[in-house]
């Protein structure tokens, strides 16, 4: 899964691709170098970040989702109007990093057939990396996800439809995001695809000493762990050298 970031304020790619033009140009680019998925985002949830109003948010993505007809498009959002507009212009998929908690969510995704990434985050983006603390991360994290896919199931939707995703990073400290990476196996045990959003974060930073600008090695070595852990789906910026990384794990499992 590609990430293209249509704001002005996202932590890695923001003011980047703002001009629809470029959004779109990107997303094909993301495609050519073999991305399945591109993931399209009008509203940067990076710590410290602010909730953009619905109409700049849809005014961000739907050229861009027009623009995109004939390729998978996954839309990053939390809220149910955004999703019913973008499953209207043809989304495959909606990914929320509130797992369709807000009323009306589920709702808006459960009559169709588009698929759902239902992901695990504590606190809101304005303030959820001050100081979040759990008993056992693992634990905290599976419950949540276990319970949005029976709320799911229980709205209508397919299981074959459902992906979650723990939130690296979202309320989490660098010993959460470790402990979920060496336990994703529990995660994988849910018995839905587990997807990784790894990409250029800032717990990768900590591990390095790295700015944002000089973590692609580190978010190689992360999408490939996050691999053999069991993840299914990775969602990254980069997706020409993590296809290649990817390549190499291959060659070793088909050897
Ligand atoms: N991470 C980000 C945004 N959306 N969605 C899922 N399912 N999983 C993630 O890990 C995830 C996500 C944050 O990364 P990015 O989009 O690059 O930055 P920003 O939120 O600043 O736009």
């Amino acid at each position: 899964m590609g990430v293209v970031n249509v704001t002005p304020d996202s932590f890695s790619d923001g003011g980047r691709f703002l001009d629809p033009r470029a959004a779109i140009v990107h997303a094909r680019g993301l495609i050519e170098e073999g991305a399945d998925i591109v993931d399209l985002g009008g509203e940067s949830s990076r710590p410290g970040a602010h909730a953009v109003a619905e109409e700049e948010e849809l005014r961000r993505i739907l050229p861009i989702l027009k623009a995109l007809k004939d390729v998978p498009v996954s839309v990053d959002t939390r809220r149910p109007a955004v999703m019913r507009a973008a499953l209207a212009e043809g989304a495959s998929m909606i990914n929320d990093i509130e797992a369709l908690q807000a009323p009306g969510a589920l709702a808006a995704v459960s009559g169709g057939d588009c698929a759902v990434c239902l992901m695990h985050k504590k606190g809101d983006p304005a303030t959820m990396q001050q100081d979040p603390r759990y008993d056992d991360v693992v634990a905290e994290v599976h419950a949540f996800l276990a319970a949005r896919v029976a709320e799911c199931e229980k709205a209508g939707l397919q299981r074959d439809r459902i992906v979650v995703d723990p939130g690296f990073g979202f309320g989490k400290t660098v010993a959460h995001n470790l402990s979920l990476l060496k336990r994703l196996p529990e995660l994988v045990a849910l018995g839905v695809p587990v997807l990784a959003g790894w990409s250029r974060k800032s717990s990768l930073g900590a591990i390095t000493g790295r700015p944002v600008g000089e973590r692609l090695a580190a978010s190689l070595a992360a999408a490939l762990l996050a691999v053999q852990h069991g993840a299914r789906i990775l969602r990254v910026h980069d997706v020409r050298e993590t296809r290649d990384a990817l390549a190499v794990l291959q060659a070793l499992e088909r050897a």
